[in-house]
């Protein structure tokens, strides 16, 4: 019985470990955030690196109904980049000229299995 008991509270104290630790990363995910300067990506172009692993900037900028040309580039590793909803699907460099009507956010995501980090690769595009 008390075995028993000991096993259920470790098991309690650990799964707590994990939504402690869980949390713990994406409060600092969240504080690495950094803002960057809105007059670089807005335009006619925007340039998106990747290395590993993380993109060069966590948003880029473009005008809705206006065309630009994406640049994607994989400065360290192996990357591509997607973006939700739209037809953009680009690995280790390319460009693509898009036009968005919609505004919005729009998740940019690595589209390669590029390592232990590949999951946190996300930015975002925001079209105004
Ligand atoms: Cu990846």
């Amino acid at each position: 019985m008390n075995k028993k008991w000991t096993l259920l509270v470790s098991a309690v104290a650990f799964s707590a470990m994990l939504v402690t630790a869980c949390g713990g990363e994406k409060e600092q995910a969240a504080n690495t955030a950094t803002e960057t300067p809105a007059a670089a990506t807005t335009g006619t172009s925007i340039n998106i690196e990747a290395s590993n692993w993380k993109f060069n900037q966590d948003t880029y900028e473009v005008k809705a109904g206006e065309e630009f040309t994406l640049t994607f580039k994989s400065t360290e590793g192996y990357h591509g980049i997607g973006i939700e909803g739209l037809d953009v699907d680009i690995q280790k460099d390319g460009s693509k000229t898009l036009k968005i009507d919609q505004p919005g956010e729009y998740k940019i995501f690595c589209n390669v299995i590029c390592g232990p980090d590949h999951a946190k690769m996300f930015a975002t595009l925001v079209v105004k």
